[in-house]
């Protein structure tokens, strides 16, 4: 076993976006109290940690990954004490807390930027990305990823500063060590309160090529500033300064959202020696899987299709084998519900597929993520208005796209939401079929799902067969088999249109992993002869030869 043995590489992660999962107060917002009635639930699943989206002060430009103040909870979300009870409820139960490290950009109403935009000779001027107009324009053609250009103009200063995000998101200028100091400062303050460690955003974009040169025409106005903010030219040499200064100190885990990481480059950001990152997370299976049949922007209705993705999938398990850690998760709060996705979503089908797509990930390596209704299986919203949306990446998306420059029609738009709109994953957590699903005595910040009645997590507990049961087997068993974590990974039937299977080596011991990601039985002979141990499957009975419809199997011999 060439991998050091690691908590963290262990355990099961469940993400909470606060927002939508449990309001304690029925003003319609999820809280931390609500979060704290819950962990029961949380802990009945088997998982070990939880992730939360940020909690921080924020005015929610971009509901909370634009942060006013990194020592402040959201008012909304409750108080600091809030937050240490929560901590400590959730530690009596055995589950550790991870937090969101959102340090990218800060919100335009942090304290730093508010002096930064005072004048050029301001201490915190330099805190972010100034530029000086060129041709009375922008400074080059940068999209920003939420549309329109990354670049806003101050009046005041007669300067233009860098969002990569929305103009309320500045980007910090990591170039600067006093922007270093002060965020590893508050990373060391928030681990000597005890948290269990960071889910970095966006860290891949913190160093910006300092060129700043115009990236190639995209298909709207714009030009991609991926080449230049994704994988920069220091960001390694900043992360080891963070592991350094912070990360060692403790015994937490990291895992970076790496936007645009490549393969090779989380091989450096994740490596072994924990130089740098525990895990990252890549956006190949996922946001890959868009662009690639996408009509603008990541816009697309085409579901994603099987060879592809798992070709992706694949390349990233052996790829990474002896060398670095990855992390496993099919959805989060900024894709679109797993089994809509990936799965079949008709009421024949939900529960099959979901249970085969969450067996097809959990015995994969690397550390397995379940975020909140994924363990129901929770469906993908309709939105029949774009004022049905509330994020402001698709609302700036249908601005630029559909009323400002006609590229697609507004039905188009509303159908590719209904695919892969990040409100998919934020209508409120479904718990029971009573009002509004139970999330709030009062009138909820967003709409929920229409089908909670169907789907919620009190039926899901009634039910032995629910999804709920089958995620928490999964769970179990990959605390009890080592193999399920520490294994080597070999791709099988590589050239089959209809199933995903694999095995898993370690000491002897195999498991064989089949998964028909078809609506149809399909010929499938690996468990013919194989004699084994049954660890689990999403149907009552085979059929010798065949994988029925969203079949799943996994066999230990
Ligand atoms: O997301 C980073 C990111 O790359 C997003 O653009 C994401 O891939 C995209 O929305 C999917 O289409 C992180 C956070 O997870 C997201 O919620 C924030 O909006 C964003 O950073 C800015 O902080
Ligand atoms: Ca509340």
């Amino acid at each position: 076993m060439s991998d050091k043995r690691a908590w963290w590489k262990e355990a099961v992660i469940y993400q909470i976006y606060p927002r939508s999962f449990a309001d304690s107060n029925g003003d319609g917002i999820g809280d931390l109290n609500g979060i704290i009635g819950k962990l029961d639930y949380v802990k009945k699943l088997g998982v070990d940690v939880i992730w939360l989206n940020p909690i921080y002060k924020s005015p929610n430009d971009d509901n909370g990954y634009d942060i006013a103040d990194y020592r402040g909870i959201m008012d909304e979300f409750g108080t600091m004490e809030d937050f240490e009870r929560l901590l400590k409820e959730a530690h009596a139960r055995g589950l550790k807390i991870i937090m969101d490290l959102v340090v990218n950009h800060t919100s335009d109403e942090n304290a730093w930027f508010v002096e930064s935009r005072k004048s050029k000779d301001n201490p915190y001027h330099d805190f972010y990305i100034w530029k000086d107009p060129v041709d009375g324009h922008e400074p080059n053609n940068w999209e920003s990823w939420f549309s329109g250009s990354a670049w806003q103009y101050d009046e005041k200063l007669g300067q233009y500063y860098l969002h990569c995000f929305s103009k309320k998101q500045p980007d910090l200028n990591w170039e600067n060590p006093k922007v270093r100091d002060e965020v590893f400062d508050m990373m060391n303050w928030w681990c000597r309160k005890g948290i269990d460690g960071f889910r970095m955003d966006v860290i891949s974009m913190i160093s910006k090529d300092q060129s700043f040169p115009d990236g190639p025409l995209k298909d709207g106005l714009y030009g991609d500033l991926a080449p230049y903010v994704c994988n920069g030219p220091r960001v390694h040499e900043y992360l080891q300064e963070m592991n350094q200064r912070v990360l060692s100190k403790y015994d937490i885990m990291s895992v970076g959202e790496a936007a645009g990481v490549t393969l090779e480059q989380a091989l450096h950001y994740a490596n072994n020696e924990e130089t740098e990152l525990g895990m990252v997370f890549h956006f190949e299976h996922t946001d890959g899987c868009m662009q690639q049949d996408a009509i603008i922007g990541k816009w697309t209705k085409t579901p994603p299709r099987l060879p592809y993705l798992r070709s992706i999938l694949n390349k990233w398990q052996t790829g990474l084998e002896g060398k670095a850690w990855g992390s496993l998760y099919w959805d989060n709060h900024d894709q679109p519900r797993a089994v809509s996705r990936f799965g079949n979503d008709s009421p024949k089908w939900r529960v099959r597929s979901a249970k085969m797509i969450a067996t097809c990930l959990h015995f994969q390596k690397g550390t397995p993520y379940v975020y909140q209704g994924e363990e129901i299986g929770m469906t993908n919203m309709h939105f029949s208005s774009v004022e049905d949306c509330n994020d402001i990446e698709e609302k700036n998306a249908y601005r630029q796209y559909v009323t400002e420059q006609h590229m697609i029609s507004s039905e188009d738009m509303l159908s590719c939401f209904d695919h892969v709109a990040r409100d998919n994953a934020r209508t409120p957590m479904q718990w029971n079929d009573g009002p509004e699903a139970g999330f709030t005595t009062g009138t909820p910040w967003f709409a929920v799902n229409p089908n909670y009645k169907e789907i919620n997590a009190e039926a899901a507990l009634k039910d032995p067969d629910s999804v709920f049961y089958y995620y928490q087997k999964l769970i179990a068993l990959r605390h009890k088999l080592p193999i399920m974590v520490y294994g080597t990974f070999e791709p099988l039937l590589e050239d089959s249109d209809s199933i995903y299977a694999y095995r898993r080596h370690m000491d002897g011991k195999t498991i064989t992993v089949a998964c028909n990601w078809t609506d149809q039985k399909v010929p499938c002979s690996l468990f013919d002869e194989l004699q084994g141990e049954e660890l689990i499957t999403n149907v009552d009975s085979h059929e010798k030869g065949f994988l029925l419809p969203y079949e799943a199997r996994a066999v230990l011999s």
